[in-house]
């Protein structure tokens, strides 16, 4: 079978990355560009540069780029299309574009066992175990593993997991839209329509709403979810599960379980919580002063404002911006809307002056917006939330994944040290 154009593009770019890195290598292998110091290892690793990836970069006051492509370029693409762009460094072209779809579209059923596993858990099951556990349940499947327990050079690894990629990319949207209909509608599957693009299907396969905005909004979330470089806690968790060569069915699945935290995907969900308790309390129009008091309530009771500040950016995220200028044209009215805008002018201005300044982004991130658009459409259920976040993630986690594999990089093994090692260490400047 002749390879997919979206094969060639991956090749030609590790042969890319790969001269580059010759050119570095030979340029300097032992250059220093990073030193780490104690408050650094303690510290979650904050601002260490110890990783490499190309698949996109964070810049703190611009925000994501992919490629060269900054988020406010990108946001009007496909999400297919920017799976092209992060795996390949380039938007594929029409035939391209419609090659990769039409493999999307072949392999998007899920096995009936998925569903049997989905079925059984208890009914109150966290829809991201779910999402978690049904792609884990297929890793059975993995071509990946299967070429490797036969025999496969180091220089193959990719083009296996590159199967594995778009199998799972493929019953993305049929697996979410299933746990959202097993989970809060009636637990009957819609089937999945072939004349659909991949987001498109999503939209669909969820029964929600037939509006043309929603739709529009689940491709613009599935867009501006995608990545965000390699060290946030989802895609470095993926990263080190597959450095070990397990699947991108493990990888993809671990990936899953980081981003489930409160402090990272999981904030989304949290955003509009803390929306709907301030429409509940102070109804859709609440005065700022009210705003104000509540914000500093929650604060002195010891929790984050969510959807505000961030590891790596110290703007507003521009991730943000795209969700509430689509609000704007298609949301205006709508109250956890006006809400979540009405945080943006009070809350930052907060946060600057809290905790004398502690905290070092004050802006809000991506999760500060989305979920009040999609309350507007009827996805009302925000424990769901954070799977649309998850299935657009994907996408990076593959990428990268692919892309180290190519690149022929090693198991992933930081070295780590004990207090009586830092005290020593420090007896020894003395
Ligand atoms: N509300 C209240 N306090 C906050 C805060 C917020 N939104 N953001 C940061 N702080 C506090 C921190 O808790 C920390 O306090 P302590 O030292 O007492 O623990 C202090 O400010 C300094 O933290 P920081 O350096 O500014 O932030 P970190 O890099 O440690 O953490 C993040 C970043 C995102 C976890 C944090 O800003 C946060 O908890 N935000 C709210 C949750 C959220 O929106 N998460 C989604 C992030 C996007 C994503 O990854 O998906």
């Amino acid at each position: 079978m002749d390879m997919s154009d979206l094969k060639k593009g991956i090749q030609n770019h590790i042969i890319e990355l790969q001269s580059e890195i010759d050119t570095i290598f030979a340029k300097g292998r032992d250059s220093v560009v990073s030193e780490v110091n104690i408050g650094q290892i303690y510290g979650g690793m904050r601002g260490l540069v110890a990783l490499v990836c190309n698949t996109s970069y964070v810049d703190p006051y611009s925000g994501l780029y992919i490629g060269e492509y900054t988020t406010e370029t990108f946001s009007n693409k496909l999400p297919e299309e920017i799976f092209f762009l992060l795996s390949t460094g380039k938007f594929p072209d029409t035939k391209s574009l419609a090659e990769f779809q039409n493999e999307l579209n072949e392999r998007a059923p899920i096995p009936e066992y998925v569903w049997d596993v989905l079925r059984d858990l208890p009914q109150d099951t966290h829809p991201m175990t779910m999402l978690s556990l049904g792609i884990l349940s297929m890793e059975n499947e993995s071509v990946f593993k299967k070429a490797y327990q036969k025999g496969l050079k180091k220089s193959e690894y990719w083009q296996y997991s590159l199967e594995d990629a778009i199998n799972i990319l493929a019953k993305l949207p049929g697996l979410a839209g299933g746990i959202y209909r097993i989970r809060f509608g009636d637990g009957h599957l819609i089937p999945h329509d072939s004349g659909l693009d991949w987001s498109g299907n999503l939209a669909h396969m969820l029964g929600v709403s037939d509006d043309a905005g929603f739709a529009d909004l689940i491709r613009l979330y599935l867009v501006l979810h995608c990545d965000h470089e390699g060290g946030n806690v989802s895609a470095f968790t993926s990263r080190v599960v597959n450095s070990a060569l397990s699947d991108l069915y493990y990888a993809v699945s671990a990936g899953l379980n980081g981003l489930a935290g409160p402090l990272h995907g999981l904030a989304n969900q949290e955003c509009l919580r803390f929306i709907l308790e301030i429409h509940e309390k102070y109804g859709a129009d609440p005065d700022e002063e009210a705003l104000r008091t509540h914000i500093l309530d929650v604060l002195n009771s010891g929790n984050v404002i969510p959807g505000y500040g961030h590891a790596v950016l110290r703007v507003t995220d521009p991730r943000f911006i795209a969700f509430m200028n689509f609000g704007e044209t298609n949301c205006e009215s709508s109250p956890c809307f006006k809400i979540a805008k009405k945080l943006f002018s009070v809350v930052p201005d907060i946060l600057m002056h809290y905790k004398e300044g502690k905290v070092a982004n004050p802006w809000p991130n991506v999760d500060a917006m989305s979920g009040s658009l999609l309350h507007h459409y009827g996805v009302n259920e925000f424990d769901f939330y954070t799977v649309l976040f998850g299935v657009s993630r994907v996408m990076g986690f593959c990428a990268q994944n692919i892309l180290a594999q190519g690149l022929g990089q090693p198991i992933i093994r930081p070295k780590s040290v004990t207090n009586k090692w830092v005290l020593e260490r420090l007896k020894a400047k003395d």
